[in-house]
């Protein structure tokens, strides 16, 4: 009986906790896409209870971004037609609608984000790399250091190049 009553006392008290902390923290469901000129989804990345965040994408699409609509701070719903060719979209969506996202770009390809550059971050790209040419099978935008569209040996090579050897 007296561990039951902590218990209750316990909860009670978490959820005072979780009160003083949600009205600061906005927690958004969010889905980034990237889909073609016939609506098909090519990359899809999701990401639940973030906050309005910074987020790194490939050096050559965060100047297309800028280049085009002179901003990095998009608030989600978007829809984003990338000077690609063909024409992609980036759509950014969220639950509840309002997250607001800062693009950044992404110098330091530090992609498993142990602050270091190293063989691990090789592996992430490695595993990306996908066998068949022109299929969008396993492709991740956020690994496409380059922005070509495949992921490949180029960019396991803007990797190599940052690789810190002590
Ligand atoms: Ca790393
Ligand atoms: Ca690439």
């Amino acid at each position: 009986m007296k561990g039951k009553v902590s218990i209750t006392a316990l909860t009670v008290g978490l959820m005072n906790l979780t009160m003083l902390i949600v009205p600061a923290l906005a927690q958004y469901n969010v889905t980034l896409r990237l889909v073609g000129p016939d609506e098909e989804i090519l990359c899809e990345i999701n990401m639940n209870d973030v906050d309005n965040m910074t987020l790194a994408v490939p050096e050559p699409l965060y100047i297309m971004i800028i280049n085009q609509w002179g901003t990095d701070t998009f608030i989600a719903p978007v829809n984003l037609t990338l000077p690609t060719m063909p024409p992609l979209t980036l759509q950014a969506i969220s639950v509840p609608p309002g997250w607001t996202v800062t693009f950044e770009p992404l110098t330091v390809p530090d992609l498993n984000g142990d602050y270091a550059v190293d063989v691990f971050d090789l592996v992430e790209i490695a595993g990306a790399i996908t066998v068949n040419p022109g299929s969008w099978d396993n492709y991740n935008m956020l690994l496409d250091l380059n922005f070509d569209l495949t992921i490949d040996i180029f960019d396991l090579a803007k990797v190599a190049k940052q690789i810190e050897i002590p």
